[in-house]
């Protein structure tokens, strides 16, 4: 099968490393006057991409956002959205996310819709993925917007067959997500039920803040990790090398974390 050029990039980085490590950048929190830094930090630590989002964006234009961010780096920028109005051709991708753990029809097809004919027209490349919103606690803002129940973290067999008919439905990438700044991540139970029922890669975000938890979430089975909270912090940029260590476990720099 043919897959567009991000798509193979990350197949072929998690066949490499055994788990890529990708960075959720937020325009709103991300200070312009740190961005240099942060980039020396990202490309010095072998981030594997970046992803550029939020679930709501009040002061930053997201297009420029984008732009600036790649006219300073080489490394894959993609689009997590948080609404149609996250689009931008600077990109190299976008996930093209449905939010299958909920039954609203807007986050299912509706806004898919109205974003694909644009998508076409600025020949962004289209990552279809399964987003599942696990509960974590409190109400995330994610899930609050999404007007969507999240999945019970104590049920791993209702995730995963949520994610295999996701699969069935050509889904290329399946995010299990306990939302941003999240109390209590994906449970490593749900991620090791998941991937055993899928064959698609899995990606684990939200309320992950240390090498160690990185860790254990990609011995679950996790393949892609996201960390954004924790690093808008810029102080935590130096951590930066120790997450993608404990991420990229085929490369055996695991004894430095
Ligand atoms: C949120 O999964 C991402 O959509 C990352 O979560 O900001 O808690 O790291 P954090």
């Amino acid at each position: 099968m043919i897959h567009g050029k991000t798509y193979q990039y990350i197949l072929e980085g998690i066949e490499k490393k055994g788990a890529l490590f990708f960075l959720l950048l937020d325009p709103d929190k991300t200070s312009a006057d740190k961005i240099d830094d942060l980039i020396t930090h990202i490309e010095s630590a072998d981030v594997d991409a970046l992803l550029i989002g939020g679930s709501l964006i009040l002061d930053s234009d997201f297009n420029d956002f984008v732009k600036t961010i790649k006219s300073k780096t080489k490394i894959p920028v993609v689009i997590f959205p948080g609404g149609v109005e996250q689009v931008s051709p600077y990109a190299d991708a976008i996930l093209f996310l449905s939010i299958i753990s909920g039954r609203n029809p807007e986050n299912l097809i509706g806004k898919h819709v109205i974003a694909a004919p644009l998508i076409k027209r600025i020949n962004l490349e289209p990552i279809s993925t399964a987003y599942i919103l696990v509960e974590s606690g409190k109400t995330t803002t994610a899930e609050f917007l999404s007007n969507s129940k999240p999945i019970p973290r104590h049920k791993p067999d209702l995730a995963a067959a949520h994610a295999l008919a996701a699969e069935y439905l050509g889904m290329k990438l399946i995010y299990l997500e306990a939302g941003s700044g999240a109390e209590l991540s994906v449970p490593e139970e749900m991620i090791y039920v998941v991937s055993k029922m899928c064959s698609v890669p899995i990606i684990v975000g939200g309320g992950i803040r240390s090498p160690e938890v990185a860790r254990k979430k990609v011995e679950a089975g996790a393949k892609i990790i996201v960390v954004g909270n924790h690093f808008d912090n810029h102080e935590n940029f130096s951590e930066l090398e120790k997450f993608t260590s404990a991420v990229h476990y085929k490369l055996n720099r695991l004894s430095e974390v």
